[in-house]
């Protein structure tokens, strides 16, 4: 690849978070600026109750149940046992920045 001047690479600063099962509206609260202390996302039961509303889901099928990328923590296409197993590890995680 050749850069010209007006490619060349900039240093950027993003800030993201991803936390597998926080994905439930009333489990992410973030503000913007990101980071400000005002945040806080969590994993619990409405997590667990949106992933059993898509278990055994795929991609590649409309379903029922219909596939939530969400919940499909190895984006394999599948939301089967892995997926659970994912957020059963990451149940109970309150994440405050
Ligand atoms: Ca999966």
């Amino acid at each position: 690849m050749h850069g010209s001047v007006s490619d060349t690479a900039a240093n950027r600063i993003d800030k993201f978070w991803a936390l597998y099962g926080a994905a439930n509206a009333s489990d992410v609260k973030v503000t913007s600026p990101l980071g400000d202390h005002n945040d806080t996302l969590l994993v619990d039961g409405l997590a667990l109750s949106d992933l059993y509303a898509t278990f055994g889901s795929r991609q590649d099928v409309a379903g029922p149940p219909s596939y939530s990328t969400p919940f499909d923590w190895n984006l394999d296409g599948f939301v089967d046992g892995i997926d659970l197993n994912q957020l059963y590890t990451n149940f109970g995680t309150i994440w405050k920045f």
